[in-house]
C-alpha cells in the first residue's frame, strides 16, 4: 500500500522535534525516549538524557499544554546511583511512568544498564523531585517494561521484554504478576515476535505503558526489523482484555508508524521511532517518541480511530507468524 492511501493514525506535530539537546540547560549528547504523564494541569516528560560520556540519566520537563513552553529541570532529575545500586553503573534509560491512583503515587520503571546487561528497575515518586528506589525487579537481560495502573485479582501486572531462549528464538513481550511490585512471578509470553519477513520479526518490545480504553488495554509496541542496511524500529498496535490482560483481543498486521522524517532517519542510531510515553485526554492521545536516539518528537492520534483500525487489521492466525 502506498503512503498516499495509508490513513495515518498518528500525525506528526509540525514543530517537531519538540525537544532537542539545545533545550537541555546543561551539556548533553542527546535527549530522547521520554516517559510522559499528567501532573495537575501540566504534562510532565521524564526524558532520557545521554551525557557526553555516553551514560544516561533522567530529567523532567514540564509544559502547560504538552506541546510548547517546556521548562526543563536545570540539572539531572534522577541520576544513576551505582554506589547504592551497582546495576546502574552504565546509566539509567527509557523510563515508563504509570500513575497508581490506589497508592497516590507514580511508578517509574526504567532500564538500568548493568555490567551484565540491561535489567528492569523501579522507583516511585509523588512529585518527580524525590524518588524512592525499589531496586531491581527483573534480572538481565530485560527491558521495555511498564506497569498497569490497576491490580488484577489483587495482583499488580507488568509487561516487559526479557531476552531468553525459553519461548524459542526471539525477544517477546511477557506479562508478570506481583503482590507488592517487588516480587514477580506467573510469567507468560503475551505477545510473541513474529518471524521471517514480518515488520515485527524476532524482536519486539512494549513502547508506552498500556492505555485503558472502552474495548481493552491499548498496547503500542515496537518491532525491530533487521535489514542489510541496519535495523528499522517501527510501531504497531495490540489490544488486551480489560479484566484479563493475558488475553490478546487484537494485534495489528501492519505497522502504524515508521521512521520517515529526517529527525527519525538520521541521528545517533538511524531509522528509529521509540515512544516511552503517551497522554490521553478523552479521545485524543499525545504520543512522545525519541527520534533516531537524538531528540524528542510528538504525534497525535485518536483512540477511536486506533480501535476502529485494529478491527480491520487484526491478524491473529499464528500459522502465518512462522
Ligand atoms: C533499544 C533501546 C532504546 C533505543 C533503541 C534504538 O534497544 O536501547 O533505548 O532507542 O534500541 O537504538
Amino acid at each position: 500500500m502506498s503512503d498516499a492511501c495509508f490513513h495515518e493514525l498518528f500525525k506528526r506535530h509540525p514543530d517537531n522535534p519538540i525537544i532537542q539537546t539545545k533545550n537541555v540547560p546543561y551539556p548533553a549528547n542527546s535527549v530522547f525516549n521520554a516517559a510522559a504523564t499528567r501532573i495537575g494541569d501540566e504534562t510532565l516528560l521524564l526524558m532520557r538524557v545521554e551525557d557526553r560520556r555516553g551514560i544516561s540519566h533522567l530529567t523532567a520537563a514540564r509544559s502547560p499544554n504538552g506541546v510548547t513552553d517546556w521548562i526543563v529541570d536545570s540539572k539531572p532529575t534522577l541520576l544513576p546511583c551505582p554506589d547504592d545500586y551497582p546495576e546502574e553503573i552504565w546509566g539509567i534509560e527509557d523510563p515508563r511512568i504509570t500513575r497508581m491512583d490506589e497508592l497516590d503515587l507514580w511508578a517509574v520503571v526504567y532500564t538500568a544498564y548493568s555490567r551484565t546487561g540491561p535489567l528492569v528497575s523501579l522507583a516511585t515518586t509523588r512529585d518527580f523531585e524525590k524518588f524512592a528506589r525499589m531496586g531491581i525487579i527483573m534480572p538481565p537481560e530485560d527491558k521495555d517494561a511498564a506497569l498497569f495502573p490497576v491490580r488484577f485479582d489483587g495482583r499488580w501486572a507488568m509487561l516487559h521484554r526479557p531476552v531468553t531462549a525459553f519461548a524459542g528464538v526471539g525477544a517477546h513481550i511477557w506479562l508478570s504478576f506481583s503482590p507488592d511490585m517487588k516480587h514477580w512471578g506467573d510469567h507468560q509470553v503475551v505477545i510473541p515476535a513474529r518471524k521471517g519477513g514480518w515488520w515485527d520479526a524476532d524482536k519486539i518490545g512494549l513502547s508506552p505503558p498500556p492505555l485503558r480504553t472502552a474495548k481493552g488495554w491499548m498496547i503500542l509496541y515496537h518491532g525491530v526489523r533487521t535489514t542489510a542496511g541496519g535495523c528499522i524500529y517501527r510501531l504497531g498496535l495490540a489490544l488486551l482484555d480489560l479484566n484479563d490482560p493475558t488475553r490478546v483481543l487484537a494485534r495489528s498486521d501492519e505497522w502504524i508508524f515508521a521512521p520517515e522524517k529526517s529527525y527519525e532517519m538520521t541521528g545517533d542510531v538511524d531509522k528509529v521511532v521509540f515512544p516511552c510515553g503517551w497522554v490521553a485526554e478523552e479521545d485524543q492521545v499525545r504520543l512522545y517518541y525519541g527520534g533516531a536516539d537524538k531528540c524528542i518528537a510528538l504525534a497525535t492520534g485518536r483512540i477511536s480511530e486506533m480501535l476502529g483500525w485494529l478491527e480491520t487489521h487484526n491478524q491473529q492466525d499464528r500459522r502465518l507468524w512462522g
